[in-house]
This record gives C-alpha cells, structure tokens and sequence, in this order.
C-alpha cells in the first residue's frame, strides 16, 4: 500500500496498528479509503484541495455542522455515532494532516451499512427523501454565519453557463466537432438557467443552509433497517437553496439508468420514483417552505440536473480536469444522460407540478 497513506493513518492513529486499507465508494472529487488497524475501523479521504482550496473553512463547516447534527441527534434518542460523520481530531487538533502536498482526514467508520449507486427500490427513494427532508429540517435554525462558502458559486447555474461558454471558445481539447448537439442543446435553455438565481439575488427566494450534493450514494442506508443512517460527503454545506437538495436528489435517483449509461434508451425519468422521493422529502421539511419554493419546486430537477449535464460537458471541454473519471468520454457520457433526463423532465412538467400539490 501507499506509504504516504500508512503515515497519514500513523499520524491520526499513534496508538494502533495499521492492517488494511481498500477503495471506499464512488465519488468523483475525493478519495475514500476503508482502513483496518488492530482496535477499528475509519474512513480516510484525500482532499481534492484543487477544488476545496480552503481546507481549514471545509474542516471548519463540517465540525460545526457534524456537532451540531449529534447534539440534535443526542436530544432526539437517535445514536449519535451512527447519524453523523466524526472526524478524528489529528495531530495538534488540525483536523487534517498534509504529506506531500497532499490532505488527508480521517472518519470513524460508520459499520453495516450500503449504498445506492442506481435507483431499484421505490421505497428506498422515499428513505432518501425522509433523510434529505429531516436534513433541511434540523439545519433550518443552525447559524449560516458560522459556514464559510467552501466552493463559490456552486450552485449558480447562470455563473456555471459562463464557465461552459468559456470551455466552448477556449475548446482546450479540440473536442468541439463531436458535441454540437449538446452544445446547442445548453444554448436553448440560457435564459431558463436565471430563474432561481435572480430570485434568490432579489430575496424572493429565501438562502437556507443546505447539503448542496444530495446524490443518492451520499446517504449511509443501514444493512439491518434498511433505513438511512446518516447523510455524509458535508463538503458543501453551506448557504443554498432547498431547491438545490430536491432537485439533485431526484436527479440521481428518479431514473433506473446509472449516471454515466451509454445506452440512452435505457435513461427514464420515473414519475414514481419522483413521487416517493417528493412525499418524505416535503413529510419533512414541507411545512416550512414559502409559496415561491413551493412555485419553482417543479423546474428544480430540470435545474439541477441541466446544471450537472453543463458541468459534465464543461470537463469534457476542459480536458477532464475536475471529476475523476474512468474511460475515454466517461464526462461526455454522462453529459448525455443528464441531457436526455432534462428532456423528460421537461416533457412531465405538469405531472411533477400535481405530485408536488398532493404532498405540500
Ligand atoms: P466523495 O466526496 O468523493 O463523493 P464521500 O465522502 O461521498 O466522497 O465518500 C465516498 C464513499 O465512501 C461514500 O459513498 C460511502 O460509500 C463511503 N464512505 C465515506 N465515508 C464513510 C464512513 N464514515 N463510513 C462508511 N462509509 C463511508
Ligand atoms: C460530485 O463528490 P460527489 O461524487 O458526491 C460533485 C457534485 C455532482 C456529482 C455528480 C464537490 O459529487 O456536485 O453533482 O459529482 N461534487 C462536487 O455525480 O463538485
Ligand atoms: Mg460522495
């Protein structure tokens, strides 16, 4: 095994005996490693720190909101340890240790536990919803003054429009003649990509504290219960809309197809599933929403997941420099998904507009 990851485990864990470590997960930004010493089990993560440039802020948010979530937790008779992320201190109590340049933290293990990476059970979709609704809920009176915006703009879809016309006209990878449909596909939805951003600008839509990742894989659903234990990835807490969590989830979850499908034709949208997801997420947090988010819920799915679409053409673009990726065209690819899943969503606007007034 890497050497540098023996040592980042030597210096959060003087006192144990490193066994093991194997691949963790599927996410796109950092890398998760599942360690084994003699007395536990932990999660370990290199800090993509070309995209969290503020490791101390990003370690900052996560104390706050993780101690804040246990305490809720404690109050509410739910287990403490398995509801929440907890990072272990390090040395010096610096919450992360750098090797090589590189940053590297370390998570208590969280134990019998699965994740969904494609959507096949209805009924974890509504789980997903109740973990991303009660999410919203026991963040809804936590001070956003305390959170730092650890990645700007994240969710600015007009700002992300800029940034793909910028990879356009730079075409840093000669790749621009094999995706003029997607482009164009973008450029007739510019004006759409404003709606949320002007009025959260304006103050008609109000700025909550939000997850801001809600992709399916970031719930910890537990082997036993099968009921979700605890939302992890809290990089991007911070500042947002609830649009942002619903629309992401749904995104990830209301379709059969995996993220990065190559046969378009097996990419549905599933108003069933939407409808699970929409009942616990709104059983949750539904109470507390003003008529302009109850009005823009239906586009926030179309958002979400035409923003990720833009993000993923973007890379592409780019040269493939910010998701991790695992073949030739993998961000071209799931470009395309998220672009045929635009398409249907736009064609059940009326359907996901009924399903969200039988729930609020
Ligand atoms: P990324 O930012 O790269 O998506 P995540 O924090 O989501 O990284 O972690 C990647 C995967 O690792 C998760 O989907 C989950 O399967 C697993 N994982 C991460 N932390 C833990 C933990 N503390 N306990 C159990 N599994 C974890
Ligand atoms: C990334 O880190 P991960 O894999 O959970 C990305 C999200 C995208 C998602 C698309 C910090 O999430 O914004 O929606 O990929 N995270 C960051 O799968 O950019
Ligand atoms: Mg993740």
């Amino acid at each position: 095994m890497n050497n540098n990851i023996v040592k980042a485990v030597n210096a959060f864990l003087p006192n144990e005996k490193y066994i093991s470590c194997e691949n963790l997960g599927n996410g796109h930004i950092n890398s998760t490693f599942l360690i084994t010493t003699d007395k536990g089990k932990y999660s370990l993560q290199i800090i993509n720190t070309s995209i969290f440039k503020d490791v101390d802020g990003l370690m900052s948010n996560i104390q706050e909101v993780t101690h804040y979530l246990r305490r809720k937790a404690r109050n509410s008779g739910n287990d403490p340890q398995r509801s929440t992320l907890r990072f272990l201190p390090g040395p010096d109590d610096n919450r992360y240790v750098i090797i090589e340049d590189k940053a590297y933290r370390m998570y208590e293990y969280i134990d019998k536990v699965f994740t969904i990476e494609k959507m096949e059970n209805p009924d974890h979709f509504y789980s997903a919803g109740v973990a991303f609704g009660n999410f919203a809920k026991l963040l809804s009176d936590f001070d956003a003054s305390k959170l730092v915006e650890t990645i700007k703009n994240f969710h600015n879809t007009a700002s992300r429009y800029l940034d793909f016309e910028k990879a356009v006209s730079d075409n840093i990878s000669n790749r621009l003649n094999e995706v003029g449909n997607e482009i164009a596909f973008v450029r007739e939805r510019k004006d759409f990509m404003s709606l949320f951003v002007d009025k959260l600008e304006n103050g008609t839509l109000p700025l909550r504290v939000t997850h801001n990742d809600t992709k399916l894989n970031n719930i910890l659903f537990d082997e036993k219960t099968g009921e979700p234990a605890a939302v992890i990835d809290l990089d991007t807490v911070m500042p947002g809309s609830y649009l942002y969590d619903f629309g992401d989830a749904i995104r990830s979850g209301a379709t059969h197809a995996a993220e990065d499908e190559q046969n378009l034709d097996l990419v549905d949208f599933d108003l069933g599933l939407y409808e699970a997801f929409t009942k616990g997420y709104l059983s949750q947090c539904g109470e507390s929403l003003t008529p302009v988010e109850i009005e823009m819920l239906p586009y926030a799915s179309i958002m979400l997941t035409l923003e990720c679409g833009m993000r993923f053409l973007t890379d592409h673009l780019n040269g493939d420099t910010y998701f991790r990726i695992h073949r030739e065209g993998h961000n071209l690819d799931r470009a395309r998904t998220q672009f045929k899943l635009v398409k249907l969503m736009e064609e059940s606007l009326d359907d996901m507009r009924a399903i969200i007034q039988k729930y609020v």
